[in-house]
């Protein structure tokens, strides 16, 4: 059995139940297939495959927190530290109840790969809990906020470990970390990322993922002899990653026709007005319904059904496995040019691999969404140097950075014989980076 095999058959033999974290462990072994081939005696020596499955650290801890109601409710805490091999652990934290080990472990693997292709020096971890933050008071969400990082604080610092935000951590969630972490360990400290502006966040932040998911798709159209502008284009989300990603699109000339949320979805054919959907989604943190009934255009259809709509480009920004093999053929059928990742691993292998063999450009997220990390990186660079840039220096950067992973990962998919295929590419490049630092820092 070739190495890749051994270490995958490995992955799932040692890591039962998760397979999550097993489909993102096979994406990216494959398409390392032909680098690992060419040194395979020295990884193999090495373990160098082993240790990259395999997180440094894993904490799992009991939430304990009361509602208003005077009960005791207990959640589940993770936060896996995967890889430090180029700088901190860096990654955001999900509150969401489907959390579990194996969605933390995929996003922390993903996210190492991820990290090491924005050039910056960040390694891999994620966090989160399965505490559902829909339909809490603030009073309950502060109280599990603080006690799930009292626990948390021991682990984490600003050269250590550095947390942000992922589905269900926004601003708010973050304010409250930061005032407990700042408690217990006395430091006012970079620990967070996707802090407010007031107390050390970042110009720039909220919006990094989504425009940066379109600063790399329009860079990608672009290389491939396409202009974003005029291009119909369909968004799954309705969260931070879909609403940012919406406002860039449109203000870059294209015209998005939906969103969607985990009840239903939207279709407006005059394009979703993102000021509506920013009331709904984050001052009311209303559903999608609420959009339809304001907006005459709108139709809200129940369950899922954004990629049954003819498009050009197709940007899954919701959650993982949301875009399946059905929805490809769909997407296909109706003349899609591209798709790009907002989320993290929205598409499934099966899906992944139709769309590219019928010649659609497709972006994985662990290059599309960089944005978000990147410039969290950016907020740690300006708490180190206790300055704040403004929003324009911070954009410039975060454009500069996407547009430079897209140019890293064709020029890696073209050198190892795999034009044009920028899941391999993202993987390949994402990868040298981190094998190089591990190797030089020996046995660790
Ligand atoms: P939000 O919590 O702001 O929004 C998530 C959106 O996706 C909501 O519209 C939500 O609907 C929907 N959603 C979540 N879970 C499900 C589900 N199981 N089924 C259907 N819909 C679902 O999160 P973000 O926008 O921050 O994150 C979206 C994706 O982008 C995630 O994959 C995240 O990991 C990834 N990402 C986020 C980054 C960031 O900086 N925030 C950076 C890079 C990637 P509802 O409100 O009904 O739950
Ligand atoms: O998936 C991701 O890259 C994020 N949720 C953002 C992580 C971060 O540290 O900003």
């Amino acid at each position: 059995m070739s190495y890749v095999d051994e270490v995958y058959a490995l992955v799932v033999e040692k890591n039962p139940a998760q397979p999550e974290f097993h489909q993102a462990v096979k994406e990216v072994l494959e398409s390392l297939r032909v680098v690992i081939e060419a040194h395979e005696e020295e990884y193999r020596r090495d373990a160098l495959l082993e240790r990259l499955v395999t997180p440094e650290r894993q904490l799992l801890f009991r939430v304990p927190w009361v509602d208003d109601k005077g009960q005791v409710q207990v959640n589940n805490g993770f936060r896996v530290q995967f890889n430090s091999a180029i700088g901190p652990y860096k990654g955001g934290l999900r509150l969401h109840p489907s959390v579990n080990l194996g969605i933390i472990k995929f996003l922390g693997f993903e996210q190492i790969f991820k990290n090491s292709l924005t050039g910056l020096p960040i390694g891999g971890g994620k966090g989160g809990s399965d505490f559902d933050p829909k339909g809490k008071s603030d009073r309950e969400v502060m109280a599990f906020c603080q006690s799930f990082m009292t626990e948390l604080c021991k682990y984490i610092g600003a050269d250590t470990d550095v947390p942000a935000g992922d589905i269900g951590t926004g601003a708010r969630e973050i304010g409250y970390m930061f005032g407990q972490y700042k408690r217990i360990r006395g430091l006012y400290e970079g620990v967070l990322t996707g802090k407010g502006l007031s107390y050390g966040g970042s110009l720039a932040r909220t919006e990094a993922t989504g425009y940066g998911l379109l600063y790399l798709t329009e860079e990608m159209l672009k290389c491939n002899g396409h202009d974003i502008k005029g291009k119909t284009i369909c968004v799954s989300g309705a969260g931070n990653v879909a609403i940012y990603a919406i406002q860039k699109a449109q203000q870059l000339g294209a015209k998005v026709v939906t969103c969607s949320d985990s009840t239903g979805w939207i279709y407006d054919p005059e394009g979703i007005d993102v000021a509506l959907l920013k009331d709904i989604k984050e001052v009311k943190r209303a559903r999608l319904t609420e959009y339809a009934a304001t907006r005459k255009s709108a139709e809200y259809h129940e369950g899922r059904g954004v990629w049954s709509v003819k498009c050009d480009v197709a940007l899954p920004c919701a959650t993982q496995n949301e875009l399946l093999i059905d929805d490809a053929k769909a997407l296909v059928a109706n003349g899609c040019i591209a798709v790009a990742e907002g989320a993290n691993m929205p598409t499934t292998l099966d899906a992944t691999e139709y769309l590219q063999k019928n010649g659609i450009l497709f972006c994985p997220g662990k290059a599309s969404n960089a944005g978000g990390v990147a410039t969290s990186a950016l907020e740690m660079s300006q708490n180190s140097e206790r300055l704040s840039w403004t929003f324009e220096e911070v954009d410039g950067k975060l454009k500069n950075i996407m547009v430079n992973i897209f140019h890293n990962l064709d020029s890696a998919a073209k050198k190892y014989g795999m034009e044009g295929n920028y899941v391999a590419g993202a993987n390949i490049a994402g990868f040298l980076k981190v094998a190089d630092a591990m190797l030089a820092q020996g046995v660790c």
